[in-house]
């Protein structure tokens, strides 16, 4: 398939190219007919957090988000408030319990506010829970259609890491704005003035944490249940020790637009952060969300305007004559990026620029990355040591050492 012919409604909507959206994620063209479990992207990322308003109120004015459609009470759901907001081809889904008696409400309870799915855009929903159940994968929900006056939306979902699931979805058959029993809603809130208009186009990356131990079952279950294949880059035991407390791997599924690195807690020095997520999320869970945007400096100063805090990055890694010598020439002058705590990173294919926020939630569980990728289709492996060490520092003002 070429790249044209994978942009969805979402991406062409936003008026992504595929030129554009390829550098922005790091996508590549494949051979999807030969894949067991097909996935063309991300369909939405659905959290449940503790006031749907109120985050939903976060995202559009610290994240520049549009909100585009609701369901709740007024719509006849009166056990949660539901708020569906985009940034170019991303889609949240905000939901908070408005019944007491809501699961939502037992789920806030026990993990916080975070990430209840990871729903995927998939062509064939029926074919990919045959191969999901074949390879031995809870099917927690069978395959089924919702339908409205739009049309139908064929849906299934599968368990993943923890409380997370997959909801597969194919909206190919469905005009509506996002799912039936939601209604259209968009924003009152009026961003500032020279705000630009969006400040990422796409989700680059989700990453899980599980338990010690668990990791390289999580690789195998995406291997062989969804079909994804492992990615160059992880943190092995020789890298954990030292600094990150952490063993990572990375797979990603056909075509690249949905990667998912996960995360295990390595015994180390200090208390691992991945241990600290596991203590305050209770299990395993989404760890981090990596936004892709055309101009991270953009947008690193529209949402410290709103009052959205970063990781600082000490001057020393700016100054040290080994980074300078190994990332070269960027689009802007260094200074820029250390004016605003940007890291940046460089491997055979290209370099990336990134910023991590500090957890947006009550619990030290949660945060977003931004990226901004000119090539490299890596993580920021020549950052990990100066990541890990802000993350730490955090933890330490927390008392979770
Ligand atoms: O997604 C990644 O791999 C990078 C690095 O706890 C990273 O963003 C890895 C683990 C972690 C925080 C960041
Ligand atoms: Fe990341």
């Amino acid at each position: 398939m070429s790249l044209e012919q994978i942009l969805n409604d979402d991406e062409k909507l936003a008026g992504l190219g595929a030129d554009q959206l390829q550098q922005l994620v790091g996508l590549v063209e494949y051979d999807a007919s030969a894949d067991p479990f097909p996935v063309s992207g991300w369909d939405s990322l659905v959290w449940v957090v503790g006031n749907a308003l109120q985050t939903s109120h976060f995202l559009q004015s610290a994240f520049g988000m549009e909100l585009v459609a609701y369901s709740g009470p007024e719509t006849g759901n009166r056990d949660h408030h539901a708020y569906v907001l985009r940034s170019g081809a991303a889609r949240f889904v905000v939901q908070g319990a408005y019944d007491p008696d809501s699961p939502l409400a037992d789920h806030h309870r026990r993990h916080g506010d975070g990430i209840v799915d990871i729903a995927l855009a998939v062509p064939d929903v029926d074919r990919c829970v045959a191969h999901a159940r074949a390879q031995g994968a809870t099917v927690l929900e069978e395959p089924h259609d919702l339908t409205d006056e739009h049309g139908t939306v064929r849906l299934a979902s599968i368990a993943a890491y923890g409380d997370t699931r997959h909801t597969l979805v194919d909206r190919s058959g469905y005009s509506g704005v996002h799912l039936p029993g939601y209604v259209p809603r968009s924003s009152t809130f009026q961003r500032r003035p020279g705000a630009p208009k969006r400040l990422f186009q796409a989700v680059d990356h989700v990453v899980g944490n599980v338990e010690l131990g668990a990791m390289d079952a999580w690789v195998d279950f995406y291997n062989r249940v969804m079909g994804f294949t492992n990615m160059a880059e992880f943190i092995g035991d020789d890298i954990a020790t030292d600094y990150s407390a952490l063993m990572s791997k990375v797979v990603a599924n056909g075509n690249h637009r949905v990667k998912f690195p996960l995360n295990e807690p390595a015994i180390a020095k200090k208390k691992s952060q991945i241990d600290e997520y596991l203590e305050f999320y209770r299990g395993p869970g989404a760890q981090h969300v990596a936004l892709a945007t055309n101009d991270i400096l953009a947008t690193v100063d529209a949402m410290r305007a709103e009052g959205v805090e970063f990781l600082t990055t000490p001057d020393s890694y700016y100054e040290d004559p080994a980074l300078r010598a190994r990332i070269g020439e960027v689009r802007v002058p260094v200074e820029e990026l250390q004016a605003r705590g940007v890291l940046v990173d460089r491997d055979e294919d290209g370099y990336l620029l990134q910023i991590f926020t500090k957890p947006t939630g009550d619990r030290p569980t949660v945060f977003f990355e931004l990226i901004e990728r000119h090539g490299s289709l890596g993580f920021g492996k020549g950052n990990f040591k100066a990541l890990f060490e802000a993350i730490e520092r955090e933890q330490a003002r927390r008392g979770n050492f």
